[in-house]
């Protein structure tokens, strides 16, 4: 019997597909570097499902590949050597919600949004948020670790997980943690699958916790002079509120922002930076607290200009200035790096990054934004209309190397929240030593013997 019939034997013919417009489409991400060539896509609806398929694919030896809302950016969901990719868009059911525990159980394929808006009827809340929550899956979120602009206040996908069920490269289905707050029970299994990118095994549910609603939020932009200005108006309001975000982005990025999607400058005065801040503000005091920290960074001049949303509605408006980016420049074919350092490392990381890149693309438009409140800042080069993308993307990557070293000594990390996958495989040894790569591998071959799931990302 050969493997498609297999497959079908396994699932049925409705969870099978071999069609060539399939193949393109589940087999690539947002990347669109490597051509995907996939063997097959598979629907499974359950845990059962996917152990049978594992167990098939090790008999095989036939590498799996899971699959989510394909928004990656680093090509961790990219199947282009005849690899069986796992959609879990069947497995999308909400299975419990306890609003004692403040949980919900879910299948790997529940949208981010449908987990939101679940939260929200029941007057709670889940943090984890990005523009692309409407497409992005639970099990991809975990997979990857995911965090987006709420994780100053937040944290990243791993603080929500509260249990998950797996069934690893070997065959074998493990319930991690149970959704339990507390388990000291030695080592913690979890939190291994939690940003291995598919790479030990396929998360199939997980429990996820909620928190409280806020009540109410407003959102401040900034109109700020320099970096080092920006960090101590992230310390003035960090200091005085509980921020639920500071973003960034640069003038040149708001000048697409104004002119491809016609959004209107948030304050008169234009300035080489701008930050987004989001607070709580369910109360008189925290206003007044955001204006007062306002004028001082007004009088300290770090801030030149800025503005405070008065509705909801504004608020949303504001926000689209920098959820939007993304989306927007994404028809300029843009190399994109995603580095963090330590929060307080930032003025000298990004003045040293700059640097290169003023020298080595002077002929380049280079896009700052991102999430400079935990620091994470996300480096977009845009390709000139005229160059060929090839060529465009070759002589990026020449410059990755000296980027790098700069994160390396500034013990910074290659890819802040966009996974390693398989553009940025071959920098890992600039953010972790060959022991701990070492021991990733060793790691590994404890839970994917044979090597077969998502073979080739990461490491
Ligand atoms: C964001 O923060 C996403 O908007 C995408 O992580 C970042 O486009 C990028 O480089
Ligand atoms: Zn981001």
């Amino acid at each position: 019997m050969d493997t498609i019939d297999s497959l079908t034997k396994l699932f049925d013919d409705a969870c099978v597909l071999t069609d060539a417009e399939s193949l393109q489409t589940y087999g690539k991400d947002w990347t669109k570097i490597h051509q995907p060539n996939p063997l097959a896509i598979v629907f499974p609806k359950s845990t059962e499902q996917v152990q049978a398929l594992v167990k098939y694919a090790n008999q095989e030896s036939l590498a799996l590949v899971p699959s989510g809302g394909r928004t990656g950016l680093s090509g961790g969901a990219v199947a282009a050597n005849q690899e069986i990719v796992v959609s879990f868009d069947k497995m999308n059911q909400i299975l419990d919600f306890n609003s004692l525990d403040r949980s919900v159980q879910c299948q790997a394929g529940v949208v981010t949004q449908q987990l939101q808006n679940l939260a929200t009827e029941n007057n709670l809340f889940y943090p984890v948020d990005f523009a692309s929550s409407g497409s992005t899956q639970i099990g991809g979120n975990i997979s990857t670790n995911a965090g987006g602009i709420k994780v100053v206040g937040y944290g990243l996908t791993r603080n929500w997980v509260l249990g998950l069920t797996v069934v690893t490269g070997a065959g074998e289905i493990l319930k991690l943690n149970h959704g339990l707050v507390k388990n000291a029970t030695g080592y913690d299994l979890r939190q291994l699958f939690i940003g291995a990118e598919g790479t030990l095994g396929f998360v199939t549910e997980a429990t996820m916790k909620l928190a409280r609603a806020p009540q109410n939020f407003s959102v401040m932009v900034l109109a700020i002079s320099d970096i080092p200005a920006l960090m101590k108006v992230f310390d003035a309001f960090q200091n005085a509120l509980d921020l639920s975000a500071f973003e960034f982005f640069s003038e040149l990025t708001l000048h697409y922002m104004h002119t491809d999607k016609g959004y209107a400058k948030p304050t008169e005065t234009d300035a080489p930076f701008y930050a987004l801040l989001e607070f709580d503000n369910d109360n008189e005091q925290r206003e007044a607290k955001a204006l007062e920290t306002f004028e001082y960074c007004m009088e300290q001049d770090w801030v030149v200009d800025g503005v405070m949303s008065q509705s909801i509605e504004q608020a949303k408006t504001l926000w689209k200035l920098r959820e939007d980016i993304s989306e927007t420049i994404a028809v300029y074919t843009p190399y994109k790096n995603d580095l963090s350092v330590i929060i307080s490392k930032v003025p000298e990381f990004l003045k040293k990054v700059d640097e290169v890149v003023a020298n080595n693309y002077s002929e380049f438009e280079v896009l700052w934004y991102g999430h400079i409140g935990d620091g994470n800042l996300h480096l977009n080069i845009l390709k000139p209309a005229d160059m060929d993308a090839a060529e465009f993307t070759q002589k990026c990557s020449v410059v990755n190397h000296q980027v790098f070293e700069i994160m390396q000594t500034l013990e910074g990390s290659i890819s802040a929240e966009h996974g390693v996958g398989l553009l940025k495989r071959d920098y890992l040894h600039y953010s972790r030593s060959p022991e701990e790569i070492a021991t990733m591998k060793a790691v590994k071959v404890v839970f994917d013997p044979n090597g077969i799931m998502n073979p080739g990302k990461m490491l």
